[in-house]
């Protein structure tokens, strides 16, 4: 039986019917089934129809008739009532049937349990563990063999009676779902949200209701366009999709990596989708936006302007889902006690601080590991290592609003921080892997339409239809309408009403009430009137219409402000990510289209652009939607580049590379392994193949995982720790040569301890930069000051990346 920790008294008091249900006569008439004896006299049968009947007699008299009616016309339907409620006299009342009473091991202890769903609350309830059970049927039958099929004879058929194997199959056919349509691979996380101080003057909402309050929440990260077993380094917006298990309901903030969105209207999302998926005909490409349909879909919708210059940029291919940010990208709207609203932007921020991988690596690591943010998650969970998050929100009056010079409905559009300053009031931390990735990731089910009382949608015309899609899209993916009865999806707040019946229903209601208002069932469960959510009473008085507001055709003034307040380098990359996509498209009227559209954004960046695909000529900008200049508020924006956040400062959870070899300094690598998992890092002896290597000194040391299966693209950094004889066996090795190029060339840090010239030379690496200058994430160090270079190692290796060294093309 489920244990009743998490009963929850939250609702609020229902309003109280006069009862004089207690004198209430009972008519000789009443019965409790048709067939069943008649109900004696008042109050002297123990029988339990007749006590049933009686309550039930009581309940219909006792329930004021229309008494909250007129609460529901005109100025009085802004502020429903609690509804009313009459407390049955005994359990039996408002029970099914006469015999709930009688009791078995599968009915249970026969006890009604007034008030009280035990399909809500922790997920321990479900969590099941197999240790010293033996293997039984779904129908808890036990198996005497798991080993082979119903015979008629060793060597006869195989009989259709075998009712073991087939349930077995049966059920194996039927393991796959339908996958989602739109971010279907992705990976989750369990943890808590804790609120730093009260917000109660802005919002009503219980999560942000007391200073340090603390409620579980339920993560999943995905990529958007690639099928489950995609590749996690796409170039792509990154889901970052955050349920709160509030204990006034479930509040999800469905939200992305990238702050802005490629549309601005519901009605373009399965014309995006269908563009940015594999082409139709052959089903190709897979998990990438290179390809003709999708940036032809771009260049005619100009309002994907911003959203492309994000997608371009490093955030597409972020390093890890630990550093990245998340944004609500809609506005929303915080509604306090009293019933005043303000509106309200999301941003999630990576303690870890934001960093990105670089194209070249991002695609090698598709290869070496299609898993790479799924395991990086998971592995720094497991390693205690818990990601932790910073939710800040950007929050301004409608009058505010107004005075903007971009639309705050629109969601290509961002308040620039500027404008609106972040104010942080929380922090999520991620510190408990799932249990089972079906169960909790697969089934989990996100929807822009779970908000809790305190928070309210804008008039933003895309979240609109994103409140409508994510419902609808679970009932076929996850099989009906009862989704939100699976565990991972249950409110830990206790769920009541009178939805009923469908496929896979788990909840067993009690009695004969499944409507409100009723009376047989003491009116409950009633409305919760002034505790419940209720919508800001918006005032609309527009036309019935399909459009926009002129300030939506406003397609370039914050894509350009997001190009300009990128740093050089990440500029640089935007023309490289726009070149390799462009490269890929194969119709040359497509590609000079985009550039069309560039050119809108940035003059410089169109005409790179032009000449980087062999243009001849720069094609004419695209004509603009909105004639008028906008003037915008600002023309840079600090925030807006990956740089600004770089984080703690730390290496923890850094993957590093010790190159060793036979001949290889051992005291030195020992040395600088210890040194960096001091730091919290993760060293990884890296060697020709598994086995020890020997040192010069002749000890040993057991390289833990080979060039081949883990190369470069995999680590953050590495070491050479030195040792003449390791450095010249490492030098013939082409997988060495090959690691440490790709090293140089994603700009990761490189210390080289010792005799390295071998080495250094075999892979061909350049000791300074192309300025001339000392490179400051290639070290070189003699054995004497390994210790002083691993310490200046270590500093490198926090600063992620030395992309002074970069060219472009690379030489190497
Ligand atoms: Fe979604 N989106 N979306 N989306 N979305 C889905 O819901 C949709 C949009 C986002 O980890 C689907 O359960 C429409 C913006 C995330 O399970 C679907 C529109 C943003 C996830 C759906 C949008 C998002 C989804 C597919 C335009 C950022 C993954 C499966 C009106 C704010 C959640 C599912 C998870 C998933 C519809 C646009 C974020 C089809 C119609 C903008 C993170 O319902």
């Amino acid at each position: 039986m489920a244990t009743r920790k998490t009963r929850s008294t939250k609702t609020s008091k229902p309003g109280k019917a006069s009862a004089s249900a207690d004198a209430a006569a009972l008519p000789t008439s009443a019965r409790s089934t048709v067939s069943g004896p008649a109900v004696d006299d008042a109050g002297t049968s123990k029988d339990k129809a007749v006590q049933k009947a009686r309550g039930q007699q009581m309940l219909a008299e006792s329930m004021p008739a229309n008494r909250n009616k007129p609460s529901e016309y005109g100025d009085a339907s802004l502020m429903p009532p609690t509804g009313i409620a009459v407390e049955p006299p005994t359990a039996a009342a408002t029970g099914s049937t006469l015999t709930e009473t009688q009791q078995s091991a599968k009915t249970g202890d026969g006890e009604p349990d007034l008030g009280y769903n035990p399909t809500n609350g922790p997920l321990d309830r479900v969590r099941v563990d197999s240790t010293g059970q033996a293997l039984t049927t779904n129908q808890g039958v036990p198996i005497a063999t798991n080993q082979h099929s119903l015979k008629a004879g060793l060597r006869g058929p195989a009989l259709l009676e075998d009712f073991i194997l087939r349930e077995k199959i049966t059920h194996f056919d039927h393991e796959r779902i339908p996958e989602r349509i739109v971010h279907a691979r992705g990976s989750g996380a369990h943890g808590f949200f804790e609120c730093y101080k009260s917000l109660k003057e802005v919002t009503r909402a219980s999560i942000f209701a007391e200073d340090g309050k603390i409620t579980p929440v339920f993560v999943r990260f995905s990529t958007v366009a690639g099928e489950r077993g995609s590749t996690d380094t796409a170039r792509d917006v990154r889901g970052f999709a955050v349920k709160f298990y509030t204990d006034e309901g479930v509040w999800d903030l469905v939200g992305n990596n990238i702050p802005v969105f490629f549309i601005q209207d519901a009605m373009k999302f399965p014309d995006l989708v269908h563009a940015a998926k594999p082409e139709p005909h052959h089903q190709m490409p897979q998990a990438s936006t290179a390809h003709d349909t999708f940036w032809d879909f771009i260049g005619l919708m100009p309002e994907s302007a911003h959203m492309i210059m994000w997608v371009m940029s490093d955030r597409a291919i972020p390093r890890s889902y630990r550093m990245m940010q998340g944004f609500g990208v809609h506005t929303f709207r915080f509604v306090n006690e009293d019933g005043d609203s303000q509106f309200v932007k999301f941003h999630w921020s990576p303690v870890a601080g934001t960093h990105s991988l670089v194209w070249d690596e991002a695609v090698k690591i598709s290869g070496a590991d299609p898993d790479f943010h799924r395991r990086d998650l998971w592995e720094a969970i497991e390693a205690g290592e818990f990601p932790e998050y910073e939710l800040s929100v950007q929050i301004f009056t409608e009058e505010q609003a107004a005075g903007f010079s971009f639309d705050v409905l629109d969601p290509t559009k961002i308040v620039p921080e500027e404008l609106v300053p972040l104010t942080p009031i929380g922090r999520m931390v991620l510190d408990r892997n799932p249990d089972n990735f079906f169960a909790e990731t697969e089934q989990v089910a996100f929807c822009a339409a779970h908000i809790v009382p305190g928070l309210d949608f804008s008039n933003d015309p895309l979240l609109a239809g994103r409140i409508h899609s994510y419902v609808d899209t679970q009932i076929t993916r996850l099989g009906g309408p009862n989704f939100h009865e699976i565990p991972i999806n249950a409110s830990v707040a206790p769920a009541h009403n009178n939805q009923r019946d469908g496929f896979h229903r788990q909840q067993i209601n009690r009695g004969r009430v499944n409507y409100e208002p009723n009376s047989l069932g003491g009116g409950c469960p009633f409305q919760a009137g002034p505790a419940g959510f209720s919508s800001f009473p918006q005032p609309t008085d527009g036309d019935k219409v399909r459009g926009n507001p002129e300030l939506f055709a406003d397609h370039y003034t914050q894509a350009t402000l997001f190009y300009e307040s990128q740093t050089d380098i990440e500029k640089a990359h935007i023309l490289r990510a726009l070149r390799f996509e462009l490269t890929r498209v194969q119709v040359p009227a497509v590609r000079e289209r985009i550039v069309s559209m560039v050119l809108n954004i940035s003059q410089g960046l169109g005409e790179a652009l032009a000449a980087s695909l062999g243009m001849k000529q720069v094609p004419a900008p695209l004509p603009k939607a909105l004639q008028k200049e906008v003037e915008p508020e600002v023309e840079q924006s600090s925030a807006l580049s990956l740089f600004a956040r770089p984080g703690d400062g730390t290496i923890r959870t850094r993957r590093i590379a010790i190159l060793v070899a036979d001949g290889v300094d051992a005291a030195a690598a020992t040395a600088c392994h210890t040194a960096l998992a001091a730091e919290g890092a993760v060293p990884r002896y890296i060697g020709p193949m598994l086995g020890t290597v020997t040192g010069a000194d002749g000890t040993t040391i057991e390289v833990e995982v080979s060039l081949e299966a883990m190369p470069s693209a995999l680590f953050d950094a590495v070491v050479f720790p030195g040792g003449e004889a390791a450095a010249a066996g490492l030098a013939n090795l082409g997988h060495a040569a090959e690691f440490l190029k790709d090293q140089f060339r994603h700009c990761k840090a490189m210390l080289f301890v010792g005799e390295a010239d071998a080495l250094i030379a075999k892979a061909g690496l350049p000791t300074s930069l192309p300025s001339g200058e000392a490179d400051p994430g290639l070290l070189m160090a003699p054995d004497a000051a390994a210790e002083e270079a691993i310490e200046a190692f270590i500093a490198a290796v926090a600063r992620h990346r030395h992309f002074e060294r970069e060219l472009d093309p690379p030489p190497l």
